[in-house]
């Protein structure tokens, strides 16, 4: 089965970090950063703006890309790969979507207990403007089942 390509933006203004309740689909309850799947006829980084502003309102002006992070399910369903962009600056202030409602947290008080269980492996290396590449792989019921994570230059 083709992957399908996703992304993910995360605005950092230390100490601070922007998430979003995501209020609908997939991951419903999760705090997590603003994005989705990228559309034919766009690049990835074009896929990351629109998402960001159609989620948040918040137009981005610069952003770095620090991730790429491949999930699966144990079944072989559901493949993705998701580009993980950090967002340095941007205009315009957080407002609620359809589908997040963005909050401000602090980085010591990152809500992990209601995020992907996966992110606490590679939000620290994030908040330290690493760049990583990893895989994930996951039961039905959402738990790691086996992951790989490496530090690394990906551009
Ligand atoms: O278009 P849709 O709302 O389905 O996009 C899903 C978003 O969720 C997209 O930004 C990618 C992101 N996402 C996953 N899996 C995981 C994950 O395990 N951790 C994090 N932090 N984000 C994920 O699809």
């Amino acid at each position: 089965m083709k992957k399908k390509i996703l992304t993910l933006c995360i605005i950092h203004q230390h100490p601070k970090i922007l998430l979003g309740m995501k209020k609908r689909g997939h991951g419903e309850g999760k705090w997590n950063g603003f994005g989705g799947k990228v559309e034919k006829g766009e690049t990835i980084k074009q896929g990351a703006i629109r998402e960001m502003k159609e989620e948040s309102g918040v137009e981005i002006r610069k952003m770095n890309k620090l991730g790429i992070l491949e999930f699966a399910y144990q079944d072989g369903s559901g493949n993705m790969e998701v580009h993980i962009f950090y967002v340095k600056e941007f205009r315009g202030s957080p407002t609620e979507s359809e589908e997040m409602k963005p909050k401000w947290f602090h980085i010591d008080e990152i809500p992990y207990n209601q995020m992907w269980p996966d992110d606490k492996y590679w939000l620290p290396m994030f908040l330290d403007e690493k760049s990583f590449k990893g895989k994930f792989i996951f039961s039905k019921f959402n738990e790691i089942v086996d992951y790989y994570i490496n530090e690394n230059n990906i551009n």
